[in-house]
């Protein structure tokens, strides 16, 4: 496909993530409970309401927080909160707290674990089966808690292919494929999660997708986008001076704005540029549109 044709209304359901969500409906009844994990940058827009709907007490786990804004993050884990749901928020390749999500799923199956008591089971494994959409840290935290490589971990969306169990001190825990779903409910949903990079490259429009990420970070981080790339005005033409500033040429020497588009793009989804969140309660971001 080339850039003409690519839409900015962005949906990724293809065959294998209708299986693998099948495949989580299935294992539902095998496990206590479910371990949602989603990106800290989008901890709304990150949840898929296929998995919402499944009804096992659940821990959400806001992944990548050394990617998100403090402040934001703080009154995510307050929406959470407010709303009587089990959330906790971790960097979980460089601040992992295996103590924290141990506990968190004790208290959460404490009834379970006080019934089997009075029947005289005592140290009963916890199932959890881990879920979320593409890219957001599954596996990463599956390798974390069973202090081991088990499972595959790339920045790429759509690597894990099937299901796998790994233990981790009472628990044993399901790592599953990432999942989205069939339509979004809104256009910015789909730019949302393509900024943080939870869509396959392949199927977005880069231009479209990199003035929407500048035009966000004009509005909510300017000064971040400003030290980054070393600029001095924020209403330059952008792609053209960061391009300069990195030296990005086509093979005749142009100056290669593609590039510099690639490079923004792949920046913000990286936590590069700025610890940002593209979503905060309570606010629409109207330069996602609706
Ligand atoms: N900085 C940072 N990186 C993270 C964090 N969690 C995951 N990552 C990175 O995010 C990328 C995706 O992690 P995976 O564990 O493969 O994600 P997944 O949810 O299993 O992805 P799929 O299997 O494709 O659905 C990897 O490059 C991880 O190193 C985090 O809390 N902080
Ligand atoms: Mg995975």
């Amino acid at each position: 496909m080339d850039n003409q044709q690519k839409s900015i209304n962005i949906n990724w359901f293809p065959g294998h993530m209708v299986k693998a969500l099948r495949e989580i409906y299935d294992k539902q009844k095998m496990v206590d409970m479910l371990i949602e994990i989603v990106d800290s940058r989008a901890p709304f827009s990150s949840r898929n309401p296929e998995l919402v709907n499944i009804n096992k007490p659940r821990l959400i786990i806001m992944s990548k927080k050394d990617y998100a804004d403090k402040e934001i993050v703080k009154e995510w884990i307050n929406y959470f909160s407010d709303k009587d749901v089990k959330v906790i928020c971790q960097d979980l390749v460089h601040g992992f707290n295996l103590k924290e999500i141990i506990s968190s799923c004790n208290e959460l199956m404490k009834e379970k674990i006080e019934r089997d008591l009075r029947k005289g089971i005592k140290n009963r494994t916890i199932r959890a089966m881990v879920v979320g959409i593409p890219n957001v840290g599954k596996s990463t935290f599956i390798n974390k808690m069973s202090k081991r490589k088990a499972a595959k971990v790339s920045n790429m969306p759509g690597v894990t292919k099937s299901q796998q169990w790994v233990k981790a001190d009472n628990l044993e825990l399901l790592d599953t494929p990432g999942v989205l779903w069939p339509k979004f409910e809104s256009q910015a949903i789909g730019i949302k999660l393509a900024l943080i990079g939870t869509i396959k490259e392949e199927i977005l429009n880069n231009d479209e997708l990199s003035i929407l990420c500048v035009s966000f970070l004009k509005e909510y981080y300017p000064s971040y986008l400003l030290k980054r790339y070393d600029l001095k005005n924020i209403d330059d033409d952008i792609f053209t001076n960061i391009a300069k500033r990195r030296n990005l040429l086509k093979n005749n020497g142009e100056i290669d704005i593609d590039k510099a588009k690639y490079l923004l793009l792949k920046e913000f989804k990286e936590g590069i540029i700025a610890s940002v969140c593209v979503e905060r309660p309570g606010v629409e971001y109207g330069v996602f549109g609706v």
